[in-house]
């Protein structure tokens, strides 16, 4: 059985003290279970401080980008070395924001796809189509060049452990959420994808969230779907007792 991931994505929101302030009320508070991962994936600046607070909980830290490069003239980038120096154990690539404000293309996402699994850090890679995509019948053809662009050249078992979001761009941020079973039918057209790519056993065990509006009123019934595994989720993961609420829903 694949255990549920439920990411938090801060996105550029909080200050220190209030990353601090949400470790400390969520920590402890976790459920105690092993299929359910609960990550929080946060600016650059609060990483270290959140590793250092969430060391031995249930809490895992991700950051929300990085260069594919190890180090260089690359002024106001992240590098995964830096990355993994810290304690960082997840990294979301290839966010849509990241994709439409940053330039981010299948080529940026798969050389950092590449550089995380080289430095030991898990990706969450990002799919999913825009509202005129799935206006125009494009959404399946569009996620599956996606994945298949992004996760080129992996070995097998690289794939097997990649964290993929499939998030809807017209569902992010929105408050409208793609029908469970809409988000499904797209998560297992991602897992046949896979399946295409690697073998049917990969395809059992790559973990395939969605994203976009995902809240505590809504988790429940997206998580009871056959190839939905978990969930990104933004506005809904600031807080630390929504967030806390989302991670039970995963148990
Ligand atoms: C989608 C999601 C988090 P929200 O971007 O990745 O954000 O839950 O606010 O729609």
């Amino acid at each position: 059985m694949r255990k549920k991931v439920i990411a938090g994505n801060w996105k550029m929101n909080k200050v220190l003290t209030e990353a601090e302030q949400f470790a400390d009320n969520v920590t402890d508070k976790l459920p105690n279970d092993d299929n359910v991962e609960a990550i929080v994936c946060a600016p650059f600046p609060f990483l270290p401080s959140l590793v250092e607070k969430t060391k031995g909980s249930r809490l895992q830290v991700g950051a929300q980008n990085m260069h594919f490069e190890d180090s260089g003239a690359f002024t106001g980038e992240v590098s995964p070395v830096m990355l993994k120096d810290l304690g960082v154990t997840y990294v979301v690539i290839g966010h849509s924001e990241r994709r439409e404000h940053f330039a981010e293309t299948d080529q940026t996402v798969n050389k950092k796809v590449h550089a995380a699994f080289n430095h030991g850090l898990t990706p969450i890679v990002c799919v999913g189509e825009s509202l005129e995509q799935r206006e125009a019948n494009q959404t399946m053809n569009h996620t599956e060049q996606q994945i298949k662009k992004g996760l080129e050249g992996l070995r097998h078992d690289q794939v097997a452990d990649t964290i993929i979001a499939y998030e809807p761009i017209w569902a992010i941020g929105t408050g409208k959420t793609a029908s469970s079973a809409d988000a499904n039918e797209v998560c297992a057209h991602i897992r046949n994808v896979v399946k295409e790519m690697t073998s049917g056993d990969i395809a059992e065990q790559v973990v395939i969230q969605y994203g976009g509006s995902v809240k505590p009123a809504n988790i429940d019934e997206l998580l009871t779907q056959s190839d939905i595994d978990g969930a990104l989720v933004g506005g809904a993961s600031l807080e630390a007792e929504s967030f806390q609420q989302l991670v039970e829903a995963g148990t």
